[in-house]
């Protein structure tokens, strides 16, 4: 095959390729099954949501992100680096001093810490900076209908973005937020968003991708909901004793709280005195490049991990809390 040949071959299989990628998910039948049963359970209009997902198209991008996330190639001593920089905090104390009024009175109102609710938006999302760029529609498509593995899962998902966008009036075709669905400030997918979004300024919309009152109220909201716990202990290290090793039997793998101080005091965990023998908590272990860190993780540790399942991040969000309470509150 002469180079010219070759190259021109290569050039209709490209188009070939484009056209399938740009072939719209409403002539599929997966997807017009799907579209029929979501028009029916909720009475909506059946070629306005097929309409709707004309739009839509299948990002290779996507399911390559959606494949190697953060949490589970990282140690605690990597994603703490992440997160734990001095750029992030500084962008946190400047949101906060810039909101101060506003978060005090949502902090108050929702009894949440508004430390928390700072460090979450900061990890997420760098206040608004970087709320994802694709659109959800493509995402909730591409893994809905593309991607077997959680396939059911993001089709509950782009049924929840289905809904919001004309319960809120928003333009479905245009909402932006991650790979995976994820939008605004705290980077809610489309069942968080109709759970717990909050229109806080009350003009009609709970517009979490660009009023910070709205979003910082959602984030609070879905604490709250999430039995946050104001005043209480998040987690707490816990120092061993020279040459002191801990069990690895004593680590339960749940964040959930289940065995009491008193339960970890008798099999020898040096737990800090002020701490009440009946309290309820879990042992956790982090590794590190230099060993490992051993924490005591109370109720409110396990509500950050309803916001996002993994340890790793709990515990980002929880150092990074302190952080930025340490710069404003503190100062
Ligand atoms: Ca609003």
């Amino acid at each position: 095959m002469s180079r010219l040949l070759y190259s021109a071959c290569i050039l209709v299989l490209s188009l070939a390729t484009a056209n399938v990628a740009a072939g719209s998910y409403a002539d599929r039948d997966d997807v017009k099954a799907f579209v029929a049963t979501v028009a029916a359970k909720h009475k909506m209009d059946e070629a306005e949501l097929l309409a709707i997902i004309a739009h839509g198209v299948k990002k290779q991008k996507i399911l390559d992100a959606i494949s190697r996330p953060a949490e589970k190639r990282l140690n605690w001593g990597s994603y703490r680096n992440i997160f734990l920089e001095p750029r992030r905090i500084a962008q946190g104390v400047e949101f906060w001093k810039k909101h101060e009024k506003l978060i005090n009175d949502i902090a108050a109102e929702y009894k949440v810490a508004p430390e928390i609710i700072m460090a979450i938006i900061g990890v997420e999302t760098r206040y608004g900076r970087l709320t994802g760029g694709y659109k959800v529609l493509d995402a909730l498509l591409t893994l809905g209908f593309d991607y077997p593995k959680r396939g059911k899962f993001f089709r509950g998902q782009l049924e929840q973005f289905l809904l919001l966008s004309k319960e809120q009036g928003l333009d479905a075709t245009e909402l932006t937020g991650s790979y995976a669905g994820a939008m605004g400030y705290g980077q809610f997918i489309p069942g968080s968003y109709r759970a717990y979004a909050v229109d806080h300024d009350k003009d009609g919309v709970a517009d979490i991708w660009n009023n910070p009152a709205d979003a910082i109220a959602s984030v609070a909201n879905y604490f709250a909901k999430h039995k946050w716990t104001y005043g209480d202990l998040v987690a707490v290290p816990i120092t061993l004793n020279k040459g002191q090793v801990i069990s690895d039997k004593l680590i339960t793998g749940s964040v959930k709280p289940k065995k009491t101080v008193a339960y970890y005091r008798k099999a020898g965990v040096p737990i800090p005195r002020q701490i009440r023998d009946d309290e309820k908590v879990a042992l956790l272990k982090f590794e590190t490049a230099d060993g490992v860190e051993y924490w005591l993780g109370f109720d409110n540790f396990y509500t950050i991990t309803r916001y996002n399942h993994s340890q790793l991040y709990a515990m980002a969000a929880f150092q990074f809390s302190q952080l930025l309470k340490t710069h404003v509150i503190m100062k």
